[in-house]
């Protein structure tokens, strides 16, 4: 076996999504050497379609660093959110009620794509199809990571400190003894049947609610839309086929014009919550979906994952630049703050929306709430202020 060529960085970011790739822009920005090393191909990441919406919060750290020219540039802003309530509209004015913030439809695969172009216009190291990925002793003073490249050959690389980027089923968080780890996990007991179609975006995001079950249409790009349709968990794709996937999204929408369109891609989603805590193990730190994943409702899973590499990327530079490791002990705590904050407000949607449908699912009692709860955003100033600013995403 060849030996593996030794190389040393200051920080080893594992995984090239939206959180990995925010962190080497961020660090790169700070002067702060890193390396990115990402199992699949370049190809790969960069088709990639899942989140949509760039909250107020996120926005505003890419002007803050600089990076908004090459990373914002066409994002669509909608500052009003429909909520097609049996069949009939109401709109939400979320950027007039949230003080003049507002979320940007900005599709995670253009996202990942401009991040990595950004990243390595500057001179940035991003290695792809980096196999068999270990992290060595990550709660030593000097943790390594391990992998294969393309063609096999073994490679090292040592690190200050190791960010494990790389989602809710990569290594990162499996190289913490359990012990070191308190899991929190909550099965919502939904399932969403997701598409994406060659559909016109809507005018606005809508959610729409009625007896038929939940249905959300958001905007993907100037020609496609992104559908979620409320569905059993662990729903048979199979049971769907296209004419069945439109016939639902008029009737729970209300509207028997809407046009078909080709389906790019269908899955379920089974609606899921999950937070490690701590996001830290000695100089090993978990950023985004490593940490915590969220259900899709509310859009926060991306935003959590660019906040966590925010508050990363300025606590190493701390560390790095200042000498103050302070930050770094605190950001666990700061992050899992958002984090359960955006679990709540999840959570909290997930039971307005899902209840207020069907009365023979969620009970007579349940649905009523549910009704109130949803009335209140449009009667309450106070009310539908708070949910324009956690939509917007919070400071
Ligand atoms: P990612 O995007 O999963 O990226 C992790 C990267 O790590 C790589 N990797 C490895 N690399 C090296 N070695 C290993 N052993 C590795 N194992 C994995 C992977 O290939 C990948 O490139 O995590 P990150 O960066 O934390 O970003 C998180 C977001 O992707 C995620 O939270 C969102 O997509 C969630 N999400 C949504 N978020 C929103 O904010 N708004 C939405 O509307 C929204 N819709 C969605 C979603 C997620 C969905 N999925 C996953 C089912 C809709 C869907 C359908």
């Amino acid at each position: 076996m060849s030996e593996a060529a030794h190389e040393t960085t200051t920080v080893a970011i594992i995984g090239a999504g939206p959180a990995g790739l925010t962190l080497a822009n961020l660090l790169r920005t700070a002067g702060v050497d890193c390396v990115v090393v990402e199992r699949q191909s370049r190809a790969y990441v960069e088709q990639r379609q899942r989140a949509g919406v760039l909250e107020h919060r996120a926005a505003r750290m890419f002007e803050e660093w600089g990076l908004a020219d090459r990373v914002l540039q066409d994002s669509r802003t909608d500052g009003v959110q429909e909520f097609r309530v049996d069949g009939r509209p109401r709109f939400l004015p979320i950027a007039d009620l949230a003080g003049g913030k507002f979320g940007r439809i900005l599709p995670q695969q253009f996202l990942v794509q401009r991040l990595i172009t950004a990243f390595q216009e500057d001179g940035g190291d991003l290695r792809f199809g980096c196999q068999d990925v270990t992290l060595e002793r990550p709660g030593s003073e000097r943790p390594v990571v391990t992998y294969r490249d393309e063609d096999g050959r073994p490679h090292e690389i040592e690190a200050d400190y190791l960010a494990g980027c790389d989602g809710f089923h990569g290594v990162s968080r499996r190289s913490v003894p359990e012990a070191e780890q308190t899991i929190y996990a909550y099965d919502h007991g939904i399932g969403w049947f997701t598409v994406l179609a060659d559909v016109p975006p809507p005018r606005h995001p809508m959610f729409a609610v009625s007896a038929h079950g939940f249905a959300a249409h958001f905007p993907r790009g100037p020609r496609s839309s992104r559908f979620y349709l409320q569905c059993a968990p662990g729903e048979d794709l199979d049971a769907w086929d296209d004419r069945r996937i439109f016939d639902q999204l008029r009737l729970r929408i209300g509207d028997p014009d809407l046009p078909a369109g080709a389906v790019l891609e269908k899955a379920v989603v089974d609606m899921r919550s999950f937070v490690v805590d701590p996001m830290s193990y000695g100089r090993l730190f978990l950023v985004g979906d490593a940490a915590h994943i969220i259900t899709p409702m509310g859009g926060k899973g991306m935003n959590l994952a660019l906040a966590d590499a925010e508050v990363l990327a300025k606590a190493v530079r701390s560390a790095v630049r200042d000498g103050d490791a302070q930050p770094l002990r605190d950001y666990s705590k700061t992050c899992l703050d958002r984090t359960w904050s955006y679990q709540e407000f999840s959570r909290w949607m997930t039971e307005m929306l899902h209840d207020s449908g069907d009365p023979a699912t969620s009970g007579p009692f349940r649905h009523k709430i549910a009704r109130a709860r949803l009335d209140r955003l449009f009667t309450s100033p106070n009310a539908g202020g708070l949910f324009s600013d956690l939509m917007a995403g919070e400071a």
